[in-house]
């Protein structure tokens, strides 16, 4: 296996190494490949993401992404922030297994927050095996490494995404979680052709192709 990300350590920020996203901002682009949201509808108006490239705080390489959220009101549940990359040289199919690890610090002291690794796109997400952090108020934590295992079960092929949730709990505080060193890669679990029908056997074939390339091509 290899990874599939892109700029996996938040090294390369062409665009610039700041970004300040208001409430119901949809995704924008902040280091490379990487796209920020912050909320994605009214309920959100109640919160901030700040967005920038650390040089001092980082788990791997001379950078990591930090992200500090800002609440108003309590959030409501399902309010989130989030970082995610969706263009992938490959397609996810039934049977294919995606391993997900991140890395990651938090800094809950004012804020508490719910951090989540997922895979697919925004509304079937799937957090997998296990996968989340939750970080009360007042704790704080070093570099922990997160990781989500999901086994994909779809019917017809899907986009792959990879994207870390992160989820505010408290009113009137700030919550910072600083993201680094992702790893995002797909193994084919059993032989694709017995759980396939005929109509996507074919884009099942491509997709085994790319995957190939891709795994064991360099
Ligand atoms: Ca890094």
């Amino acid at each position: 296996m290899s990874n599939l990300l892109l700029n996996p350590g938040f090294e390369t920020w062409s665009g610039g190494t700041s970004f300040s996203l208001g409430p119901g901002q949809q995704f924008t682009t902040t280091a490379n490949n990487w796209q920020s949201g912050c909320g994605v509808s009214a309920l959100d108006a109640n919160m901030t993401l700040q967005v920038s490239k650390d040089i001092v705080v980082f788990d791997s390489g001379l950078a990591s992404i930090k992200n500090q959220i800002a609440t108003t009101t309590n959030p409501p549940l399902g309010d989130f922030c989030q970082v995610r990359q969706i263009q992938f040289p490959i397609i996810v199919v039934t049977g294919n297994v995606i391993t997900f690890t991140v890395r990651v610090k938090i800094d809950a002291t004012n804020c508490g927050v719910t951090v989540t690794p997922l895979v697919f796109n925004g509304n079937v997400d799937s957090n997998g095996t296990s996968g989340g952090i939750f970080v009360q108020k007042g704790s704080q934590s070093n570099w922990t490494t997160l990781s989500t295992v999901v086994g994909y079960t779809g019917t017809t092929p899907n986009l792959l995404r990879a994207s870390v949730v992160m989820n505010p709990q408290d009113a009137n505080g700030t919550a910072v979680v600083w993201l680094d060193t992702f790893d995002f890669e797909v193994t084919v679990a059993q032989p694709i052709s017995s759980t396939l029908n005929d109509s996507i056997l074919s884009q099942d074939w491509v997709s085994a192709n790319k995957l190939n390339e891709v795994t064991f091509g360099d």
